[in-house]
């Protein structure tokens, strides 16, 4: 029986934030397909899982855990990796956190939704414009941290470069095109390249399977 068990659905990028850190972080660990396109995130059940009414959702013994930010620092506390030698690295790691959950998987995902998802004549262009735009400038703020330095917190991977990373490896488009941010481009490489490495849809279902 593998010792955590996850939230989680193939198109959710926040979840893929806690399963790329779980298997990185060398977990066992298994997938529980939550049915987001079909309301499962809203129903009563799901609720009782998590009030806040989203994945991803980290089972481990007796804790249960929501926000993939709490989960990935909880994943480091448990195995002492990708969380930062120091107190000065954990708290920078927890910046990159803040700021990518805000800035850039919030609106990355919340476009890639409204492009791909949502039924085509009920797709809103001003918001799509808006926030492309907002995304942007954030692909700017990440493309110039990287220019100077393969990885976002310390000389090695951490919980902040896989927050930071998770819709980036997604076909669907939202505006991202990786030859336009070079740093970004040759970081997503650098991940893409660590042998423990998988892409969302290879590491999370996209249908129901077991549970
Ligand atoms: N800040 C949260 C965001 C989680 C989130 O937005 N999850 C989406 C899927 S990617 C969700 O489950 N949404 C449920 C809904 O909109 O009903 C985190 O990082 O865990």
């Amino acid at each position: 029986m593998p010792d955590y068990k996850l939230y989680c659905f193939g198109e959710s990028g926040n979840a893929y934030k806690v399963a790329l850190t779980l298997e990185l972080a060398g977990c066992a660990w298994q997938a529980r397909f939550v049915d987001f396109f079909n309301g499962e995130t809203r129903s009563t059940v799901f609720k009782s899982l998590n009030p806040m009414g989203e994945v991803p959702v980290l089972i481990h013994g007796d804790i249960r855990l929501s926000q993939s930010g709490v989960i990935q620092e909880y994943i480091s506390e448990q195995t002492g990796k990708l969380g930062g030698k120091d107190a000065a690295g954990r708290r920078e790691i927890l910046r990159w956190i803040l700021w990518d959950n805000h800035r850039l998987s919030s609106q990355a995902g919340m476009t890639r939704f409204l492009m791909n998802f949502m039924p085509e004549d009920k797709r809103p262009a001003e918001v799509i414009n808006f926030t492309r735009k907002r995304l942007t400038a954030a692909y700017n703020i990440l493309n110039t941290a990287l220019e100077s330095r393969d990885w976002l917190v310390g000389d090695a991977i951490t919980a902040a470069d896989i927050s930071c990373c998770s819709y980036l490896y997604y076909p669907e488009p939202f505006g991202f095109e990786r030859a336009d941010f070079p740093a970004i481009d040759r970081w997503l490489g650098r991940i893409s390249a660590l042998p423990a490495w998988k892409h969302p849809y290879d590491l999370m279902p996209r249908e129901r399977n077991e549970d």
